[in-house]
């Protein structure tokens, strides 16, 4: 989703994602939303949207899950334009009770869980450049709309990402907001699940993102590893370039299971046990896939050189 041209460590990786939405960009409302202003859209960012939808689709079959296929079909998501979101949420609303709102690009975390809480998904209303369809440092309309919203129409995951809402409220009070973000991220942003026909795409991060597509499912250079909650919880993440470990679900209603279990004593209990690097294989770890971590080793040579 995130990716940047500057390799960012993981401590700093956090602060960007809560902090980058500053005051000085806080707009009249106080949810942060705004008009999604759909009229404004000119030809080029329509033409834009066509570009990476197109490019997408065809990608995508075969790759995607079913469920991300089957939302895709069943909403107004189409190549010709950005997509309106009161027509978005005219059909959410009456599959899983969602509703998408426009929001200028990252909101603060409190903000953000307030709004899944209410199954309002805050999408970005602009749409990235011409120039940088690979690179985006907050996400915009077809990461969160493209990516996103195929998946709300899924009841499973409809109600794991109020759940994410409600237990980020709670891990903000409790000062352990960056053991549960890794848990959306390694989720809801880059899941990935088996089906019977083999390892499919959930994450949204994954699903809007040309490249990673590819790469998260193809590539021999990340790890792919049996998701397992407090392993998660202990993972760091990168932010700025593909994933070295990717965690695989067996299907969707164990995201509903992780929603019913009380985080706190997790907390309590991870708090004592080190963080993991991104690339870190556990012996415990269920390896789908061992990576030969090509493609990281060989940007940090790169980095040294
Ligand atoms: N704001 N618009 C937007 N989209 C996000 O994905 C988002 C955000 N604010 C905070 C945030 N994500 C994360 O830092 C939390 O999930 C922890
Ligand atoms: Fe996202």
């Amino acid at each position: 989703m995130l990716q940047q041209l500057k390799e960012l460590d993981t401590d700093k990786t956090k602060a960007k994602h809560g902090l980058a939405a500053g005051d000085a960009g806080r707009p009249a409302r106080a949810d942060w939303t705004i008009d999604q202003g759909w009229d404004a859209y000119t030809d080029a960012e329509h033409g834009v949207w066509k570009t990476l939808f197109e490019r997408q689709s065809k990608l995508l079959p075969g790759r995607a899950c079913d469920e991300f296929v089957e939302g895709m079909r069943n909403l107004p998501i189409g190549a010709d334009e950005i997509p309106d979101f009161r027509r978005l949420s005219d059909v959410l609303m009456k599959k899983t009770g969602w509703q998408v709102v426009a929001v200028p690009g990252l909101v603060p975390d409190e903000v953000f869980f307030e709004h899944l809480a209410h199954r309002r998904f805050p999408a970005g209303h602009f749409i990235r450049k011409p120039h940088e369809l690979d690179y985006l440092e907050e996400p915009d309309v077809f990461h969160d709309v493209f990516g996103h919203v195929p998946m709300l129409m899924n009841p499973a995951i409809a109600d794991y990402i109020q759940a994410y809402g409600e237990g980020g409220l709670r891990a903000q009070r409790l000062g352990v907001l960056d053991k549960l973000a890794r848990v959306y991220w390694y989720t809801v942003e880059f899941g990935l699940l088996k089906q019977a026909d083999g390892l499919r795409i959930y994450g949204a991060g994954i699903a809007s993102s040309f490249t990673e597509t590819v790469f998260s499912l193809d590539d021999a250079s990340p790890n792919r590893i049996g998701f397992d909650l407090e392993r998660v919880m202990r993972t760091n993440y990168r932010i700025d370039d593909f994933q070295e470990s990717y965690f695989v679900i067996d299907n969707l209603e164990q995201l509903l299971e992780l929603a019913k279990i009380d985080f706190a004593p997790l907390y309590e209990r991870i708090a004592e046990q080190p963080d993991l690097q991104p690339g870190t294989v556990l012996a415990s770890d269920t390896v789908l896939a061992s990576g030969n971590g090509r493609y990281h080793d060989a940007k940090r040579a790169g980095a040294r050189a």
